[in-house]
């Protein structure tokens, strides 16, 4: 039998005992697990999404072209120990593997995606938010912003990709790197990232600023702010 579709599936190369022990100790204080995420069935394809089995581009426009000779990304705010990670020192990170499906706002989801890169678990491992880091503020090469609660950030599955069913992923989907958090609506997954902040309060980014709910769960239709 091979991997169950719809859960995420990790190989994190080589089993890292340091991280390990922190994975294991973020279960025993239960931090980071709520959104937790493997669904089947009839509650896999959330409220009010339809399948697609292409991939479409949604974005602001622009598709900034990012080498990855030029790329670097900034982990800063509430951690004990910031990064500024180029391409080299990012590969040198744990690699892993994680298959999830992917929902969009506009009503698309597509199952199935098969991602490589960075987990935000190997990330947080280093960096090590500090316990007033209740929110992050993404931000990318096109002047995107987007927030996500810290918790929701951390979730196992949750990976700053590299590649897309083994292929490196092209730049209208966010190559060289992109955030991918599952299990919320696709615009908090950044494309082109360039900076992490964490935060001690919530803060709104591009579209949570334009009505787009500040949490964006596609299980409780979180499309669109209240007031
Ligand atoms: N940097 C950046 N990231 C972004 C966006 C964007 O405009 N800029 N759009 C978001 C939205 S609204 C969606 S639906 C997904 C689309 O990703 P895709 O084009 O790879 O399908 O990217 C999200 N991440
Ligand atoms: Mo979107």
């Amino acid at each position: 039998m091979g991997e169950t579709p719809g859960t995420a599936s990790e190989t994190a190369l080589p089993l890292d005992s340091k991280l390990t022990a922190t994975k294991r100790r973020w279960a025993e204080e239960g931090r980071f697990l709520t959104g937790r995420v493997a669904r089947s069935g009839d509650h896999r394809l959330p409220p009010g999404q339809h399948l697609v089995k292409n991939w479409p581009v949604l974005d602001l426009g622009q598709h900034p072209s990012i080498g990855t000779t030029s790329w670097s990304l900034d982990v800063t705010g509430a951690v004990e120990t910031p990064l500024h990670l180029n391409w080299a020192t990012f590969q040198a990170l744990p690699q892993s593997r994680f298959v999830s499906d992917i929902h969009c706002v506009t009503t698309w989801s597509r199952y199935d995606n098969r991602w490589q890169g960075v987990s935000v678990h190997d990330l947080l491992d280093r960096v090590r938010p500090k316990a007033e880091a209740t929110h992050v503020m993404l931000r990318s090469y096109d002047g995107y912003t987007t927030n996500l609660p810290l918790a929701d950030f951390a979730v196992e599955d949750a990976i700053l990709a590299t590649h897309w069913e083994g292929e490196p992923l092209t730049r209208e989907h966010g190559g060289p790197v992109r955030l991918v958090v599952p299990h919320l609506y696709f615009w908090k997954s950044a494309k082109w990232i360039e900076r992490i902040d964490f935060m001690t309060a919530d803060r709104a980014g591009f579209w949570e600023k334009n009505g787009y709910h500040m949490r964006g769960d596609p299980w409780a239709e979180e499309r669109y702010s209240e007031d």
